[in-house]
């Protein structure tokens, strides 16, 4: 028989997004339940052509699932994808409860597919949205160079900070539309008054924050870009510095990244390398204007890169521009991939 699957936070952004690719993709599934809180209880969802009601989140819940997929706050992950295990199913989560738990899996299909069997706790992860990002090119060009450092920097989509980020975005922009606001030294903090998630004012602005405040000035979106490269690629002394920035995209990360390799590189075999790796697309013509911005990549599956040049003053390192549709590939595709790595294995 085909495996059931639980969709749990189906009606979160993450979960919207999740639903329209379980409709597109190859349906490898018996029952698809929808799971959310007792307040989205009752409320009627369209996947795979047809009007499901949504359960509330309950241990009976999972009764007949195999895999049950998580899209929820840290908190609600960690309280119930123990629970969903311990009734038998595979829980492919999205948060950052697990991620960094030596005896759960974090999983990139087309970087380390081989880790999604290992599973003691019955708990896979799947990265956050920066780190997947970008992690598919990096590990094409890992295989090839050898990876030794990396230096980044994020533009962070809205639409990373969940539903209340696109909704903040969206009225911030309506409250500036037509004015002249932006142009006079703090005029937009007086203006949009309510941030949101943001931690300032984000529409006509670049925001240095994501997260929560970790030791030393770093925040904890940088130092899970870090934590989970040097997991995923495993690369443990992996050297990483990440700066992550917010700006008024609605959904898509980017993220400039300096790449320091041990072999020598060229930006020829960088750009076939790319090309050629399953999961990216090479955009990468600037004098005919060609490079990968969010708007262009929102809604569609792989990374794109483009400006690929050897960095002039080191003949190992890459300087590159990857963007990446944060809810696809950053969450719902990810985490659909695994789960269809697991389906492969439970079907018999
Ligand atoms: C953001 N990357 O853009 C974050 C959201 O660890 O899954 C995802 C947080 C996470 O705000």
């Amino acid at each position: 028989r085909k495996p059931n699957l639980a969709v749990v936070g189906a009606t979160g952004a993450v979960g919207t997004v999740m639903l329209g690719i379980l409709s597109a993709r190859q349906d490898v599934w018996g029952e698809v339940r929808l799971i959310a809180s007792a307040r989205s209880a009752g409320r009627l969802l369209s996947v795979r052509g047809r009007q499901v009601e949504v359960v509330a989140l309950s241990e009976e819940a999972f009764e007949g699932i195999d895999i049950a997929m998580f899209d929820v706050p840290d908190e609600v992950a960690a309280q119930w994808a123990p629970i969903a295990a311990a009734k038998g199913a595979v829980v492919v989560d999205n948060s950052g409860a697990f991620r960094m738990d030596e005896d759960v899996p974090l999983v990139v299909p087309e970087v380390n597919a081989a880790a999604v069997r290992i599973r003691p706790r019955g708990i896979i992860a799947n990265p956050n949205c920066t780190t997947l990002s970008m992690i598919v090119a990096l590990g094409a060009l890992h295989s090839e160079f050898g990876l030794q450092e990396l230096v980044v920097a994020s533009y962070q989509a809205a639409s990373g900070a969940g539903q209340s980020g696109i909704d903040a975005l969206r009225e911030q922009t309506l409250k500036v539309a037509g004015t002249t606001v932006g142009e006079q030294t703090g005029d937009l903090r007086a203006v949009i008054g309510d941030n949101g998630p943001f931690a300032a004012p984000l529409v006509l602005n670049a925001v240095p924050w994501a997260g929560s405040l970790k030791d030393d000035g770093w925040s904890s979106e940088e130092l899970k870009v870090r934590g989970e490269s040097r997991k995923i690629l495993g690369l443990p002394n992996l050297r990483v510095s990440a700066t992550c920035v917010r700006i008024p995209v609605v959904t898509t990360h980017s993220l400039a990244v300096h790449a320091v390799f041990e072999r020598e590189v060229t930006q020829e075999r960088a750009q076939q390398i790319l090309a050629e790796a399953p999961g990216v697309v090479l955009y990468d013509d600037p004098g005919a204007g060609e490079f990968p911005t969010p708007n262009d990549v929102v809604g569609t599956d792989p990374t794109w890169v483009g400006r690929v040049r050897r960095s002039i003053d080191d003949p190992n390192a890459l300087d590159l521009f990857v963007c990446g549709d944060n809810l696809r590939k950053g969450a719902a595709l990810n985490t659909a991939q695994i789960a269809e790595l697991v389906a492969a294995e439970l079907t018999v």
